[in-house]
């Protein structure tokens, strides 16, 4: 490959904000260089992931950096790779995802379930992200991703993919099991019925509008689709469930309400997995039912680099394919004020050329 494709620049495009809720301004900042364990990956499409939201208003109990470069979904071309740096070579495809770094000494490192490390290093939470051309991974937890794939449909596998695969795992739902997704329509819930769907499961799709009920019952699976705004959700998903409710719940909505009901049409001894993050919202369930239908209430977050790959092997052999749009990096604030208002089915995905 000829070397001047990957000359690196002093300075590229970002999109960066300063404090909560202010402007996101595109501007030039310096191109950032890899330490001895990172590489540098010239991004090429980054996800806008809900958490990116989440990071701009400051909603969640966790101080994020400023001024940020947000984003956690990018793919991309290896630009350069630190001293250290021995299986990744410039030119590879890799991928940048939440979990940018972990201690790799800690309990939880040593068990390989990394995400819930002390010392975790997020993307475009704690360090730069990828709403950049130019953003830096840890070698050991960046993604690699096969050259045959494209770029852009990658980019949403590397939160959302991971993300709702692994809750799909940790819900220990079996073949021909019914899983709720509440929250089908968005980033997170297209790609969870198309794994599900790859795992063997049936699945009920939970969210509004027409525009996603189609698309989740006619492009993705999904056996009946529950318009929150319209249906009584608990009735009808035991209905559809022949009395019984569903073997597993998984809660991608950013919203606290379905997080007070999950219980209720889930079936005994199933699981509700939580995974989205509405602000200062609570579970909650009742003590006796709990019991005495022996269910399962649990939290789910990212994946580790087994997860990881396991989830792109599912992209690579042609199982997922939810949908996305194509956006530019300029127009992210776009993207937010649609997201804000729930209007985006599926994932946009922002091309950085400028
Ligand atoms: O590791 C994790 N746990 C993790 C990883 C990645 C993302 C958690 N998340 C979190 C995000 O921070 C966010 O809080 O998962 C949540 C969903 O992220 P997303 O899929 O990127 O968001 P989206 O594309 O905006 O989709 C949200 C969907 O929820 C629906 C909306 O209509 C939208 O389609 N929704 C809402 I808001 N209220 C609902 C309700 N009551 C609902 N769907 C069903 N019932
Ligand atoms: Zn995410």
């Amino acid at each position: 490959m000829a070397q001047q494709e990957f000359k690196i620049p002093e300075k590229q495009w970002a999109q960066v904000f300063d404090k909560h809720n202010g402007p996101i301004e595109l501007k030039q900042i310096p191109v950032p260089k890899p330490g001895p364990d990172q590489i540098l990956i010239n991004i090429k499409y980054t996800g806008v992931c809900h958490t990116d939201l989440h990071a701009w208003k400051g909603d969640w109990p966790l101080d994020v950096k400023l001024p940020l470069v947000g984003g956690h979904e990018g793919a991309g071309v290896v630009v350069a790779v630190g001293e250290l740096v021995k299986d990744i070579k410039v030119g590879d495809h890799a991928g940048i995802k939440w979990l940018n770094s972990s201690c790799g000494q800690c309990d939880f490192c040593m068990a390989v379930d990394e995400p819930l490390c002390q010392k975790a290093v997020l993307s475009g939470y704690t360090q730069d992200g990828t709403f950049q051309q130019y953003a830096l991974a840890n070698a050991g937890h960046a993604a690699r991703i096969p050259k045959e794939l494209p770029l852009d449909a990658m980019a949403p596998i590397l939160c959302g993919g991971i993300t709702v695969y692994k809750a799909l795992k940790e819900s220990h739902a079996r073949p021909g099991d019914s899983v709720v997704i509440t929250g089908a329509g968005g980033g997170l819930g297209t790609l969870a019925l198309q794994y599900a769907k790859a795992m063997g499961f049936r699945t009920i799709a939970v969210d509004a509008g027409d525009e996603k009920a189609q698309l989740c019952t006619e492009k993705l699976g999904a056996e009946v689709f529950v318009d929150f705004t319209k249906d009584d959700v608990i009735a009808k998903i035991k209905e559809h469930t022949g009395g019984l409710g569903a073997h597993a719940v998984i809660l991608l909505a950013v919203s606290e309400k379905p997080f007070q009901q999950a219980t209720e049409y889930c079936r005994s001894r199933g699981s509700v997995v939580c995974v989205g993050l509405p602000p200062g919202a609570k579970i909650s369930a009742s003590v006796f039912n709990t019991v005495v239908r022996m269910l399962t209430i649990k939290g789910s977050y990212v994946g580790n680099r087994l997860d990881t790959q396991e989830a792109i092997d599912f992209f690579a052999r042609g199982l997922i394919s939810a949908p996305y749009k194509v956006a530019k990096l300029s127009d992210l604030p776009k993207v937010f004020e649609m997201m804000e208002k729930g209007e985006i089915a599926g994932r946009y995905v922002l091309d950085t050329t400028v």
